[in-house]
């Protein structure tokens, strides 16, 4: 059965979410872009409504959202400041194997005071040698007694400076490869837990992105996720939830250029009338609507996927390459509607296309994504 009809609990999550962007984010996306700095008012705030730990289930003291409600709300903060999203959404991304693989304990210890005051987490997968190719990560484990013991470095961590617990993918039987990958939950407070410089970004600059290392950093067995082995599948299966809601954050960005565009094309006047008077503006304009609309199908189809518990790896990685392209390009065209007043820091559409540049790039680049698709719509070949 298809519907395309959101619950009278998802437009009120949608409304609020669309109002929290334009009191709280809006305002302020600016000064926390030119400052670079972690946007902490907002984020108490955030907390206070409950995006920072929306997907924790209610048995833990979260908001418990489904796949749905989240890119829903995911579109709408992202329309907001994507950097600030990021904040947010990071959170979820940290999360998401906890809630996934997590012991009922596991999920008491840490999740439960997230919930409580407001906390960050984060996800740390990506080395500086290790990106794409996500399962030759470098950081060890290595277990001595009922202890873990991790050792290596991470690069481009977001909320790393912010969080209270990471969760940090490493290798505890190297000579098994990828399958030798494990999760671990790493407390903030572990001694060799070192927090390094924080990343000068081109975009989301309201977000905190830092490198970490951990220096024989010891945490008890039962900070281990699931079993040693299983941490690649971990790290895939908490992607294919997250990708989908970046593929959001891309409608959201490209929707908040759209609509500045389209304000500016009406005001705008040359020639003795308004530039939306130009069918070259009103057929770029239709172009765009059309790709975000498309764009939010494909989005919501995996979110759908996901809340009914089929596959949908392919369909988020879909998601989230679609939605991020459709982010960069109607970004580019939006600046070119306004010309100069599109390049200039005074106005808010170069943000948005810097903004834009990142969903492209992480949760998976979007060559990733392509390669996830192209495998399963293609098969093996021979
Ligand atoms: N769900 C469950 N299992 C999965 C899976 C998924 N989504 N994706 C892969 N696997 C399994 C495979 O079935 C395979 O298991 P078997 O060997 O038992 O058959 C194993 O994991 C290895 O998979 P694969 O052979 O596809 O691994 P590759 O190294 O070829 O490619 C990609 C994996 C490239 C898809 C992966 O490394 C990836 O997503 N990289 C990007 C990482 C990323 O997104 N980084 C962003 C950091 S977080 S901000």
């Amino acid at each position: 059965m298809i519907s395309f009809s959101l619950t009278e609990e998802q437009l009120a999550l949608q409304e609020m979410a669309r109002e929290f962007a334009e009191k709280e984010m809006i305002p302020n996306a600016a000064k926390y872009d030119k400052g670079d700095q972690f946007s902490e008012d907002v984020m108490k705030k955030a907390f206070e409504v409950g995006f920072l730990t929306c997907t924790i289930p209610e048995k833990y003291g979260g908001g418990e959202m489904n796949d749905l409600d989240t890119v829903v709300i995911s579109e709408e903060l992202a329309a907001g400041c994507a950097g600030m999203y990021t904040t947010m959404m990071v959170n979820a991304l940290a999360y998401t194997p906890v809630i996934l693989f997590g012991t009922d304990e596991q999920k008491k210890k840490f999740l439960t005071p997230q919930t409580e005051k407001m906390s960050f987490a984060s996800f740390c997968l990506t080395e500086r040698e290790a990106g794409s190719d996500a399962g030759a990560l470098k950081t060890r484990a290595k277990k001595i007694g009922k202890e873990y013991i991790i050792n290596g470095s991470k690069c481009f961590i977001s909320n790393g400076g912010l969080a209270s617990f990471y969760v940090v993918f490493a290798n505890s039987n190297p000579e098994k490869g990828m399958r030798g990958l494990s999760a671990f939950i790493v407390p903030r407070e572990a001694p060799g837990v070192i927090i390094g410089k924080e990343e000068d970004k081109m975009g989301h600059r309201a977000s905190n992105t830092v490198e970490m290392t951990f220096e024989d950093v010891k945490i008890p067995e039962t900070n281990l996720l699931g079993k040693e082995g299983i941490g690649f599948i971990i790290a895939m299966k908490t992607l294919d939830k997250t990708r989908a809601p970046v593929g959001a954050a891309g409608v959201g960005v490209a929707r908040a250029a759209l609509e500045y565009a389209i304000e500016y094309a009406k005001n705008r006047k040359q020639f003795g009338k308004p530039i939306a008077l130009f069918q070259n503006t009103l057929f770029k304009i239709a172009q765009m609507a059309m790709e975000i609309n498309a764009a939010r199908h494909l989005v919501w189809h995996a979110a759908w996927l996901m809340d009914e518990g089929k596959p949908c790896g392919k369909e988020s990685a879909m998601a989230k390459a679609f939605g991020s392209d459709v982010a960069m390009k109607v970004t580019i065209e939006c600046v070119q509607i306004l010309g100069g007043y599109g390049y200039m820091k005074d106005y808010p559409m170069e943000k948005l296309m810097r903004d834009a540049k990142l969903l492209q790039i992480y949760e998976g680049t979007n060559e990733i994504q392509r390669l996830v698709i192209s495998r399963e719509v293609i098969g093996p070949i021979v």
